[in-house]
């Protein structure tokens, strides 16, 4: 990271567009340095995913202590695997220490931004009609945010409350309720196992079947925290882990081809793992995936297969005809009658920063230069569009590694190319088209290799059916976000 700016350096005036885990990263870095920046963030509160999301069962897949900020680790956690709650607690409490919360611009959502080549400035149009002009935009509006509600035939007609899970409803009647539950991602499958023993029903519609990582989770004890807030080196030490660090770093290898041994061994791990739980063959075969394990993103529980196998719990495998005022018609004719309709059907992964219009050099827009699939020059930058950076931007995640390592990794990187503006050896900096297509070339080869590609649906896959995340180790990520190649960089 760079230094504190000492006066000598040009001053920057920044945006950063999101107070999410990277937006307030953004601005921690940025504070620190004594910039001049504001975080503009659509919403009333930080947060992001962790405010959107407040769903019964919400849980992080990555173990809390290796869940924070590098330089801000976090002795309170309560469990192992923290809540949702916690989580967005984590954040408000960081911002709030760094001194970053007032400079975010609460309820400006900014709906426009636009490169002046002249000037080489951004200007950004604010909800209310407010122009803003600064010299940096700093993306980190977040990947799964714009919801995905299903378009089934008669779901405005049902009688009950019908939600999105990141629109959860605190008037809809779960206790000693019938609820219906559509999707079977890492959110249907926690919804499942928080409310099985609150519910009179639960059926749960099942169109894909998910395979289960088995993992352990365990609550933290006040001894626990306190032996923490002692000694930080007891979190490093779980963060750092070979049993967290050393199996992520593993599979996110193993990712990279789908006939690798890695893989193989989280094949037959789940499988084992399923046939050793699920005693009914009729339900098992339910539960049985027919695609590779880590196909999908994998679903991690310590309880699923536990809970699902509750009388209350019924799966569901049939098709859904309709929605009907009292509940789900299905194809064969069946009736589920439902106070409740929940729909944990996972989100539009191709956003981004979108609806906001952006427009980059020569006024083109970004929905032209994404028009075949989101793209960016090593998930940061875009040909034609200067001093535009994204955070957890496209191709951006590495396997199942924290988003949080990811977008420190990423500021690393971007630091670097400002430095060249704040140093005056550059006035503005995108990469050129050439070095986009070549790494666009070798990612998409890449990615078609990748266990993501192996044959399933998911959120992983563009448009075009190739995986959007990142499609090399680890290693090749943390290296590439050390030092940006300037020869690929166009600086003006
Ligand atoms: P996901 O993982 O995208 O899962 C969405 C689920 O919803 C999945 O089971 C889908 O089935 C199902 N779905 C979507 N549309 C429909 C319709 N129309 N009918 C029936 N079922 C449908 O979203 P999550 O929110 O669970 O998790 C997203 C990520 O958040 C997760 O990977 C973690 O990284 C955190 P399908 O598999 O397509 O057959």
């Amino acid at each position: 990271m760079s230094s504190v700016n000492n006066g000598s350096e040009r001053k920057l005036r920044y945006a950063v567009i999101g107070a999410g885990m990277a937006g307030v990263l953004a601005a921690i870095r940025l504070k620190q340095r004594g910039e001049d920046f504001t975080v503009y963030e659509k919403a009333a509160r930080l947060g992001g995913t962790w405010r959107e999301n407040r769903y019964p069962g919400l849980t992080c897949d990555v173990p809390a202590h290796a869940y924070t900020y590098s330089f801000e680790p976090y002795p309170e956690w309560r469990a192992f695997y923290a809540d949702g709650g916690e989580i967005q607690t984590y954040f408000e409490k960081t911002a709030e220490k760094y001194g970053v919360t007032p400079h975010i611009r609460f309820n400006s959502e900014v709906v426009s931004t636009a490169w002046d080549d002249e000037r080489q400035v951004w200007k950004l149009g604010l909800i209310g009609g407010e122009q803003v002009e600064v010299d940096v935009v700093i993306a980190a509006s977040g990947v799964l945010h714009h919801v995905n509600v299903p378009d089934i035939p008669g779901l405005d007609t049902f009688e009950g409350h019908a939600f999105h899970t990141a629109r959860w409803d605190d008037d809809a009647r779960i206790d000693g309720a019938k609820v219906g539950l559509v999707g079977c991602g890492s959110t249907g499958i926690q919804i499942v196992t928080a409310l099985a023993d609150k519910v009179e029903k639960l059926v749960h519609f099942q169109r894909s079947p998910q395979w289960i990582m088995p993992v352990e989770q365990f609550a933290y004890s006040d001894a626990d925290r306190e032996a923490f807030r002692n000694d930080p080196a007891l979190m490093d030490a779980i963060r750092f882990s070979d049993e967290y660090i050393g199996n992520v770093r593993r599979f996110t290898d193993g990712i990279t081809d789908f006939n690798s041994p890695e893989i193989k061994a989280v094949q037959d791990l789940c499988e084992q793992y399923l046939n050793a739980k699920i005693t009914d063959p009729e339900l098992r075969a339910k539960l049985t995936p027919n695609y590779q394990a880590a196909c999908k993103r994998l679903v991690y529980s310590w309880c699923y297969y536990d809970e699902v196998q509750k009388p209350s719990v019924y799966v569901e495998t049939g098709g859904i005809e309709r929605v009907e005022p009292k509940g789900v018609r299905m194809k064969d004719g069946t009736f589920h009658e439902l106070d409740t309709l929940i729909l944990a059907t996972g989100f539009k992964a191709d956003r981004f920063i979108r609806p906001t219009t952006v427009l980059g050099e020569g006024g083109r827009s970004l929905d032209d230069a994404w028009a075949t699939r989101p793209t960016a020059y090593y998930a940061v930058t875009i040909p034609e569009f200067p001093n535009f950076f994204m955070l957890n931007g496209p191709t951006g995640p590495v396997g199942n590694f924290s988003l949080i390592d990811i977008a420190e990794r990423q500021w690393d990187y971007i630091e670097q190319l400002l430095d060249l503006i704040r140093k005056g050896e550059a006035k503005a900096v995108a990469p050129s088209a050439a070095a986009h297509e070549d790494y666009e070339e070798r990612r998409i080869a890449a990615a078609k290799k990748t266990i993501f590609g192996s044959g399933c649906s998911s959120w992983y896959l563009d448009a075009t059916g190739v995986p959007a995340s990142w499609p090399w180790s680890y290693d090749a990520f943390a290296e590439a976000m050390a030092a940006p190649k300037m020869a690929d960089y166009v600086i003006s």
